[in-house]
């Protein structure tokens, strides 16, 4: 079985989200999702809308995703790699080059960011509203 995983914040999850998490599952048979806790987002300088329960809840509901972990700290990528056996780690292009510190532990693929949305660009339109 072909493990796949990804990282992110996936607040406020929009179709760009999807995009990723769809060709993510398609590389492989099963997707481990690790979604930044609230205290990690901290540390990312992110202050997500929906608390880490809300956004673990919606992730699970999709169909693509086959276990969500937390994300709390930068360097637990290797260890989780190691931990879940994972042959394939995923991140948006915006990340390319970032993690390729994995690559003598699995195969890294970043995907081209899917234009036009965004989390922030989300908060902004509604922001005035
Ligand atoms: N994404 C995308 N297209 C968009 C928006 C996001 O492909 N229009 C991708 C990002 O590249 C990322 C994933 O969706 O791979 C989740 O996005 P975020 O929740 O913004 O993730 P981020 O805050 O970048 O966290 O350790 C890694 C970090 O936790 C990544």
């Amino acid at each position: 079985m072909k493990k796949v995983i990804t990282y992110g914040t996936f607040d406020l999850l929009h179709w760009g989200h999807i995009n990723l998490l769809r060709r993510a599952k398609e590389m492989g048979d099963y997707l481990i999702v690790a979604i930044s806790t609230d205290e990690f987002n901290r540390l990312k300088h992110k202050e997500a809308y929906h608390a880490y329960e809300q956004r673990k809840l919606i992730l699970e509901a999709i169909r693509y995703v086959d276990e969500v972990i937390p994300e709390e700290t930068w360097d637990q990528k290797i260890e989780d790699v190691q931990k879940y056996d994972i042959d394939t780690f995923v991140m948006g292009d915006d990340w390319a080059g970032e993690f390729d510190f994995l690559k003598p532990y699995c195969e890294v693929v970043y995907l081209g960011r899917t234009e036009g949305i965004s989390t922030s660009l989300i908060k902004n339109e509604l922001g005035g509203k």
